[in-house]
């Protein structure tokens, strides 16, 4: 059970945001419309088996035809703000040069809907769907990617500036590194391993560089940026899978949030001559660690750690960061992730852990002592869902339960954490995003994660709200009477 959402409306603070997200590639479609250029991923996607089931991008949600609609279904769920990111093809097709005037009339016509709706926009300027001639050159590989992404945000901050809010600069660079260049799981498919560490530097110095940008426009929007969190849980007492969850702490964590936060790579990164690259002039450092108006942080899980299977090779150099006893128990691999054998899991098998979320929020608070405002602008779960239709009414509805309850789980363990006398009461917590308003195109998972609050019919493309949206139109409804509750009563009182 969770609680109801009268209680966990209690919970939440003054000036809080409740808001959902989306991503530009995940719900546009249109990618030959309107003079849009050609992404990295459009490229991708189409490979034979680079997406689960072939799914193609090419339509999504249609979101470029129904925006209206869309933001309409925002106005009804009651939302505060909502998350998005711009196609930068769609606004610069080749990724330096030119704008597209069609492409730039898209946001504005979908910034002055929310803001007519009475919705707060959040601005992600980047969300991985770099234009192709970019990645052509490299893309993250190369040092200039981060320069064009500076002319983009000033692009976006001289069409848009004056209507947004917040701004998120990137989005998950530790998922483009990973996934996009170390493993080949997502665009642009390449399978570097640890050559892919230049992408790490360059995507920050790109955020650092957009924050220059968005500042020396004098937007008056807040600025932020987005890195995912997943709390590294060594899988037993052997000291072994403790070290490989160091490490995976470090590869996947620290990489991304100490340069910004810190304004510096972790000491050890530093220290193995493998990561040679990331001595760097200090006046990048500076640059990538300019201070923020918020920090955006996406949690879904932690992550469970052992030491290495024996599938793989440790590269040279590594080896000798690791030390004897973990290169010899590893068997080569210096870790892999271990399931939760008692855990509930979502479709995807990720491990539903709210008690974690506390877990996240109290190590960034103990890492990062001058931490800004956060902002939790993802969480959210996949589930498989189910149209139920009432024979009698013939309306249809989609029992999502335990979406519903991951929502609520989780949003108030975030809230108890931060609260005072809490676990990471250091922190002061802003708002929490569910990921994602509606089912979408999930990258390589293709068409078959729906995290959505509305369920999306992909042959009809029928919008359908579940029990989830409903529940967090609640939600709103019971923070905002007693919000208007606490303004009667100091109305009452009198000046
Ligand atoms: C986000 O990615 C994306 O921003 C969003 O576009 C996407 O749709 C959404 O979440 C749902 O996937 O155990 O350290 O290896 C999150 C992708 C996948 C990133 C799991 C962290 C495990 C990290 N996450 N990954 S680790």
């Amino acid at each position: 059970m969770h609680i109801t959402a009268k209680e966990l409306a209690a919970l939440i603070p003054p000036d809080f945001t409740l808001g959902v997200g989306t991503a530009a590639f995940q719900i546009e479609g249109a990618l030959d419309e309107d003079g849009r250029g050609p992404a990295g991923w459009d490229v991708f996607s189409a490979k034979p088996g680079a997406i689960v089931g072939g799914g193609s991008p090419a339509v999504a949600c249609d979101h470029y035809h129904r925006m209206p609609e869309d933001v309409a279904l925002m106005k009804q769920l009651g939302v505060d703000s909502y998350r998005f990111s711009l196609s930068w093809p769609r606004i610069q097709p080749t990724g330096s040069g030119p704008v597209n005037p069609a492409g730039l009339a898209f946001y504005d016509r979908l910034l002055d809907e929310l803001l007519a709706s009475g919705i707060s926009p959040m601005m992600t300027i980047y969300h991985w769907d770099t234009p192709l001639a970019l990645d052509d050159a490299g893309g993250w590989l190369n040092r200039d990617t981060a320069y064009r992404l500076a002319e983009f945000a000033a692009i976006a901050a001289a069409a848009y500036g004056d209507r947004v809010a917040r701004w998120v600069t990137i989005n998950e660079p530790a998922t483009v590194t990973t996934n996009g260049y170390a493993l080949g799981l997502h665009s642009p498919g390449e399978a570097l391993l640890l050559k892919a560490l230049p992408t790490v530097h360059h995507q920050l110095l790109g955020h650092g560089l957009a924050v220059q940008a968005l500042r020396a426009a004098g937007v008056p929007g807040e600025i932020g940026m987005t890195n995912v969190y997943s709390p590294m849980v060594p899988n037993s007492i052997n000291p072994l899978d403790k070290l490989s969850a160091g490490i995976m702490d470090l590869a996947q964590n620290r990489l991304y949030a100490d340069p910004v936060l810190l304004g510096r790579y972790p000491d050890l990164i530093r220290a193995a001559h493998f990561f040679g690259s990331f001595e760097h002039p200090d006046e990048d450092m500076e640059i990538i660690s300019q201070p923020l108006d918020f920090y955006g942080l996406n949690y879904y899980m932690p992550t469970k750690v052992a030491v290495g299977a024996g599938e793989g090779v440790i590269p040279a150099g590594m080896a000798e960061a690791m030390g004897d006893d973990l290169t010899a128990a590893s068997g080569g691999t210096p870790f892999h992730v271990e399931a939760w054998p008692e855990a509930d899991t979502t479709a995807y098998g990720w491990p539903v852990k709210p008690d974690y979320m506390g877990v996240a929020l109290k190590e960034m608070a103990e890492r990062y002592p001058n931490l800004p405002p956060v902002i939790l602008t993802e969480g959210g779960a996949s589930f498989e869902d189910i149209i139920v239709r009432d024979e009698a009414t013939n309306r249809t509805f989609i029992p999502d339960e335990r979406r519903l309850k991951y929502l609520s789980d989780h949003i108030e363990a975030a809230l108890r954490a931060t609260a005072p006398g809490g676990e990471a009461e250091a922190i002061d917590l802003r708002g929490y995003y569910v990921w994602s308003l509606m089912d979408n195109f999930e990258w390589s998972a293709g068409y078959n994660q729906p995290f959505g609050l509305l369920h999306v019919d992909f042959q009809t493309l029928e919008r359908t709200p579940k029990a989830s949206y409903f529940w967090l139109q609640e939600l709103i409804e019971e923070r905002n009477l007693a919000a208007s509750a606490v303004v009667a009563v100091a109305r009452a009182m009198g000046p």
